[in-house]
């Protein structure tokens, strides 16, 4: 059994803020534990919204071993991406950023320093490049329920691992390794969430159907970030200003207190993303999107799904919302059918039927797709 000390304090040196470590049963029977019979009740209830790749996965995410054989740890990694109020943006004019958006894409830039802990694992472990496989997100690894499992936090009702050095700012990553090292502890058993319900009550659309499971399907998140179609109108409103990812019930958690500022030393901070107003996002060009997001792991949502975004954000500006009126009724000529909708929508929330009905005359006119004249036909 190899002492975990040193690898940790190697682990820490390259930049990750957390290094914990947890075994892998001998005799895989992962069907068996019960995180593994949460992610099927999630699957069979349909909260993967249209991710099927979880469901493709399984069998994977269930036992480590199908990764990789003969596999006996797994390393968990977390980097703190805190960055303090800065890292919180929005006010009228601001849409609200999620906090981990503002950066260049984490996965890029986490992985070079997992490149360089595989290479710590075969000098401190003496196994080859063979003997390891890591991951940062996309992998079929249930992150949270390891990093759990490791000690490095605890499941929260809002979902998130909460960790009580960190609070809910840490991005996760996984090495699984043929090697028996020394497990961890994790965090006592007693519910560290205790009568607290802050993140289910702060969630705007609901989407915590119960403490510790989301429905996907209701979640910003997913909405403004993995759903490449229409959001449904009945969640638009209750996106408010959030144009890309939700961090509401992540801020909502008390265990935050104990957040630190990031060290930074393996993100590349973005905060000028923040500082973009509506109206500039809202004028986004090709050329311009690639110029402001380029690196970013918002870039994955094209133009035409910041622009949807920008549109429902626009929707829900209140008082100065009729200042975008003209780029809406632009935007409701735009070349992508996902963009006139949304846009068709916002002019209908914001302006009165008279208004909506002449700014929007010539784009219904010319309107082919039956999505888009659905828009126009409808109520706000
Ligand atoms: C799919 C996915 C999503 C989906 C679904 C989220 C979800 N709750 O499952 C969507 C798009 C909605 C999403 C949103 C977000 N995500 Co996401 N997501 C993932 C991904 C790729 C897979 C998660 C998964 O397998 N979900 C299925 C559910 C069932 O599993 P789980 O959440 O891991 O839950 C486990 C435990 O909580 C436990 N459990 C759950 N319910 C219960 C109930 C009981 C009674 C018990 C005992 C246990 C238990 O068992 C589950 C299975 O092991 C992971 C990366 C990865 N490979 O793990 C990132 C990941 C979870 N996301 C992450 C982040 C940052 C977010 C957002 C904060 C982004 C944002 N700001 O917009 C939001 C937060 C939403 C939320 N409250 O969960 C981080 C979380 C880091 C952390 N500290 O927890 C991860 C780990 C990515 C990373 N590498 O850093 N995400
Ligand atoms: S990320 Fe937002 S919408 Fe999703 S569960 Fe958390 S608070 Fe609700
Ligand atoms: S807000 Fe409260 S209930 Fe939610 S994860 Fe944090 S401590 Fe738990």
């Amino acid at each position: 059994m190899i002492e975990p000390a040193e690898l940790r304090k190697r682990l820490l040196a390259l930049g990750f803020d957390v290094a914990r470590f947890a075994s892998i049963p001998a005799r895989d029977d992962g069907g068996a534990l019960p995180e593994v019979n949460a992610l099927r009740k999630w699957l069979d209830a349909g909260y993967q919204a249209d991710m099927h790749w979880i469901e493709r996965g399984f069998a994977k995410r269930a036992s480590p071993t199908l990764v990789l054989s003969e596999a006996g740890s797994v390393i968990m990694l977390g980097v703190n991406y805190f960055q303090g109020a800065a890292g919180a943006s929005s006010d009228s004019q601001h849409p609200r950023w999620a906090r981990y958006a503002l950066y260049s894409d984490y996965h890029d830039t986490i992985k070079p320093a997992l490149e360089k802990a595989g290479r710590v694992l075969e000098e401190t472990l003496g196994i080859t490049s063979a003997d390891y496989r890591y991951y940062v997100d996309t992998g079929p690894v249930l992150e949270r329920a390891w990093a759990s499992r490791a000690g490095a936090g605890f499941a929260g009702k809002n979902a998130m691992l909460v960790s009580r050095d960190f609070g809910n700012w840490l991005f996760l990553a996984a090495i699984f390794v043929r090697a028996k090292i020394k497990a961890d502890e994790p965090l006592p058993a007693r519910s560290h969430c205790g009568k607290c319900t802050r993140c289910i009550d702060a969630c705007p659309t609901g989407a915590i159907v119960s403490p510790g499971t989301v429905d996907s399907r209701l979640c910003i998140s997913y909405q403004t970030i993995e759903n490449k179609g229409a959001i449904p109108r009945g969640l638009r409103a209750k996106i408010g200003a959030r144009i890309y990812g939700c961090d509401a019930c992540a801020e909502a958690c008390p265990w935050n207190r104990f957040a630190q500022a990031s060290r930074g030393l393996l993100l590349e901070a973005r905060p000028e993303i923040g500082q973009l107003s509506l109206g500039e996002l809202l004028a986004l060009t090709p050329e311009s999107f690639a110029a402001h997001f380029r690196k970013t792991a918002i870039k994955r949502i094209k133009l035409a799904g910041l622009l949807r975004n920008a549109c429902i954000v626009a929707g829900n500006t209140g008082a100065r919302a009729a200042e975008h009126l003209p780029q809406l009724a632009r935007l409701a000529a735009h070349e992508s059918p996902l963009v006139r909708a949304h846009a068709v929508w916002a002019v209908q929330r914001i302006a009165d039927g008279e208004q909506a009905t002449r700014l929007l005359a010539e784009a219904r006119n010319a309107e082919k797709d039956a999505s888009v004249l659905d828009e126009h036909g409808a109520q706000p």
